[in-house]
């Protein structure tokens, strides 16, 4: 198979609010932060004392017959807290909804899942107290925080979210694997997600671009803090049963974000618009026969590309700025 190109998430040790802000998240680029102060979680959270804490109250669950969790089949189902956190954390379960070796995922959710998001603070007081939320932004900038709970083994889907995000691993080890925003071309999406559900073996008959998408890799240990900027995509395997938690909060400013998004993956109030419009400029060029619907179309994709200048710039790529990213401006919204 054609070799994809591999690059390790390069990792920070000491890191502050102050260092996080001048030399990290300006690069909005994925960074692994090593020794920053999570709270007595990390001794804390045993099997045992979750059970104890996180109490009887139901949670929404994903459960997968296969490892790799797929997103047209997410199979909700429902557990007390402290029954899905022992099913998660054994390999074969006498009580189980599809199989014995049945795989489990939980992403926490808000009271009231259409409208609020999650906040462990709310939905699990007695754990939160245990987790310190690193103060890297401002408290209004907060957006919400999330338990991600998962069986050894299970793989969550490549997609992304359109908030910056610190992810937490607590217990257990994941593997994560990241790509740029300016690969989303090569990633086959449908909405947020990308259909490539096996990213090490691709099917390359039906996604043949997808090894020119360049991956960033790295193994999170207990304790370890991942920087994933908004819009770069991300799949996770956890390699052990394995606690994390996940920050999001607004990086620009708050009106450009959907007000209705309890996720934190709605597309930004503008960019909905402009896909929206995408669309209504195609139905237009329906009224024309299919010759100039492809000549039309295919002077729109230039105007595009011109405008993002992103295919230009991968196709001319050097080794050298290979690892380059987009400029970063400072970024004021037109009033
Ligand atoms: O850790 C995981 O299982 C998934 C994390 C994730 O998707 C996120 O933080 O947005």
């Amino acid at each position: 198979m054609e070799d994809q190109e591999r690059t390790p998430v390069s990792i920070f040790t000491q890191v502050d609010r102050d260092v996080f802000l001048r030399d990290i998240c300006p690069e909005r680029r994925p960074a692994l932060l090593r020794g920053v102060d999570l709270g007595p979680c990390l001794e804390k959270w045993t099997l045992e004392y979750l059970r104890l804490r996180g109490g009887d109250q139901d949670v929404k669950i994903h459960v997968s017959t296969v490892p790799q969790m797929d997103f047209l089949h997410k199979n909700f189902v429902t557990l007390p807290f402290n029954e899905f956190v022992k099913r998660a954390s054994e390999k074969k379960h006498s009580d189980f909804f599809l199989s014995e070796d049945e795989h489990y995922y939980l992403r926490s959710l808000g009271e009231d899942v259409r409208k609020e998001p999650a906040d462990l603070n709310k939905q699990f007081p007695h754990l939160a107290e245990d987790f310190h939320v690193p103060h890297f932004f401002e408290p209004d900038q907060f957006f919400s925080s999330v338990f991600r709970i998962s069986s050894c083994g299970l793989q969550l889907w490549t997609h992304y979210d359109v908030m910056d995000n610190l992810l937490a691993q607590v217990t257990g080890r994941k593997r994560v694997v990241l790509y740029s925003p300016q690969d989303a071309l090569h990633l086959y999406l449908s909405g947020d997600k990308s259909e490539v559900l096996d990213i090490d073996s691709p099917d390359l008959k039906r996604f043949p671009d997808f090894l020119k998408a360049k991956l960033y890799e790295c193994v999170l240990e207990p304790g370890d803090l991942l920087f994933i900027p908004a819009l770069w995509f991300h799949n996770t395997t956890a390699l052990q049963f394995g606690v994390g938690v996940n920050v999001f909060w607004r990086h620009l400013p708050a009106d450009c974000y959907d007000k209705k998004d309890p996720y934190g993956n709605k597309d930004p109030v503008a960019a909905a618009r402009a896909l929206q419009a995408l669309e209504r400029a195609l139905h237009t060029l329906d009224e024309l026969p299919s010759d100039y619907r492809d000549f039309y179309g295919r002077r729109m994709i230039q105007r595009i590309q011109k405008r993002t200048y992103c295919d230009s710039v991968s196709a001319t790529k050097t080794k050298e700025d290979s690892d380059s990213t987009l400029p970063s401006r400072p970024f004021t919204k037109p009033g």
